[in-house]
């Protein structure tokens, strides 16, 4: 069974949010016609509560870009993004949503941050999107969404290593690029443990 993930296509990561992804609305029509080729549609949602320890605000004296430790995990603090019950939480306005079978939330633990679908940072829990996916029959995942360099090649990378037979859909796609290069070095870093890189028109023209 052929699935397609949609990962934290929010407000906050397109531009005028406040993580703002460059070119991050430009995946939604993408991503709209893609669904109709897949049996499942599932969707993660980063999901943080104001008092998030990802968010420099919440550490005296630190901005976005620092890295702290948090909880023994290094952490890059980010403005705060994506905040529970938020405008920018929501997901665009012009994604079609009537597909979406399930939403998965991550990041509500204020103590510890959450890039992959699957896990948080630390591996310590599990969202359930994996017991999820396994229970539904799911073999081949497709993974879509923003930011390329973090949420995405942390689901692709956790999914990979759950066994589905993981592709990203790189047109699909949109990194937040803090280093120039990042997005290169993540595609490269995902192809590199055997995940397909694949654009769009692979799937939209067969
Ligand atoms: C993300 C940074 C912070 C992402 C989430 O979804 O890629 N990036 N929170
Ligand atoms: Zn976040």
């Amino acid at each position: 069974m052929k699935t397609l993930l949609l990962t934290d296509i929010q407000n906050d990561f397109c531009p005028g949010g406040a993580l703002s992804v460059k070119e991050g609305n430009q995946i939604v029509p993408i991503v709209n016609k893609l669904q109709s080729h897949f049996d499942l549609v599932v969707a993660v949602q980063d999901w943080h509560p104001a008092n998030h320890g990802s968010f420099a605000a919440n550490h005296e004296g630190k901005n976005p870009g620092d890295i702290i430790d948090l909880n023994g995990l290094e952490q890059f603090l980010w403005p705060a993004h994506c905040v529970q019950g938020s405008k920018g939480a929501e997901y665009v306005a012009e994604l079609n949503q009537e597909r979406i079978e399930r939403v998965f939330q991550k990041g509500t633990d204020p103590t510890i941050d959450s890039y992959s679908g699957f896990f948080d940072n630390g591996h310590r829990r599990a969202t359930g999107i994996g017991d999820y996916l396994k229970e539904k029959g799911v073999t081949e995942l497709y993974v879509v969404g923003l930011a390329t360099d973090y949420c995405v090649k942390y689901t692709a990378l956790d999914a990979n290593e759950l066994g589905f037979k993981t592709t990203v859909i790189e047109d699909a796609c949109r990194g937040v690029e803090v280093k120039e290069g990042d997005i290169e070095r993540a595609l490269e870093e995902m192809r590199s443990v055997g995940i397909n890189v694949i654009k769009s028109d692979e799937l939209l023209n067969a």
